[in-house]
């Protein structure tokens, strides 16, 4: 994620304007301009419920680590597909829905994997990351071998689409799929939570383009994350961190 790929929807729209205006074709809009709308389904709860559920919950997720030792023990399918259910009701621009989950169970495909990403995590522990990146990162003990892409049962692989194509073959522009990929990614970390299974954050840098083809991927598309996902291996360890109090995260008026 960088700024350089955020605009807004004026700025699309301004980029857009010159080709806009010379096509003298009418717009098709990507959603139905009929779409109907439908009484929304809410259930109203007492407030001391909603108060116990909000306090429930944080504790909940309080409890959620990232996990870098996995278990090999194996997971229900039907455990990940609802996971990913719960990532793709993520709000999304314009309802784009900009996001493509590459589900890989194959050791063979996860040792592909591996060996893209410890091939570059190597170069960028030694090479790219420099002296104050991995001076940061050293009291989490991580390095370029990751055990965890043949280990664990699953790998998920997130993909941002940056665009797409409708069915007349004209290109659908997905506004906001930084925003909508990273909201999703974290229902998903959520859900896998909830599951009651862990699961590790990464971003394996300079192996986009690499597992994108790999993984017979569109141009269109960018890797976002990658997720392990599993049970922790029986030995797993954490590091003790602390998480700020609300005091040091929010700011009221
Ligand atoms: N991508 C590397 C390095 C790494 C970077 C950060 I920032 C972390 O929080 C953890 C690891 C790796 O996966 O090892």
């Amino acid at each position: 994620g960088n700024e350089a790929d955020f605009k807004t929807p004026d700025q699309i729209a301004e980029s857009k304007c010159v080709e806009d205006e010379s096509e003298d074709e009418e717009i098709m809009p990507a959603l139905p301009a009929n779409l109907k709308h439908v009484p929304l389904v809410f259930e109203k709860l007492p407030v001391h419920e909603t108060i116990e559920r909000s306090e429930e919950f944080y504790k909940f997720m309080n409890m959620r680590r990232t996990v870098r030792r996995f278990s090999d023990e194996s997971v229900p399918a039907e455990v990940i597909y609802n996971i990913i259910k719960t990532a793709g009701t993520a709000p999304s621009g314009a309802h784009t829905e900009p996001w493509t989950y590459v589900l890989v169970k194959s050791l063979e495909i996860k040792q592909q994997i591996r060996q893209i990403i410890e091939d570059e995590e190597e170069i960028n522990y030694k090479k790219r990351m420099g002296k104050v990146w991995t001076t940061d990162l050293k009291a989490l003990r991580t390095n370029w071998i990751k055990e965890y892409l043949t280990e664990a049962p699953y790998l998920i692989l997130v993909f941002k689409q940056t665009y797409s194509f409708r069915d007349d073959g004209k290109k659908k522009l997905h506004y906001y799929n930084e925003q909508s990929v990273s909201l999703a990614a974290g229902m998903l970390l959520t859900a896998i939570h909830y599951a009651g299974l862990v699961s590790l954050t990464s971003t394996p840098l300079n192996c986009g383009p690499a597992l994108r083809s790999l993984l017979g991927r569109p141009i269109s598309e960018k890797l976002s994350l990658l997720l392990p996902v599993g049970y922790p291996a029986k030995d797993c360890v954490v590091p003790d961190l602390q998480r700020k109090p609300l005091e040091e995260i929010l700011v009221e008026f």
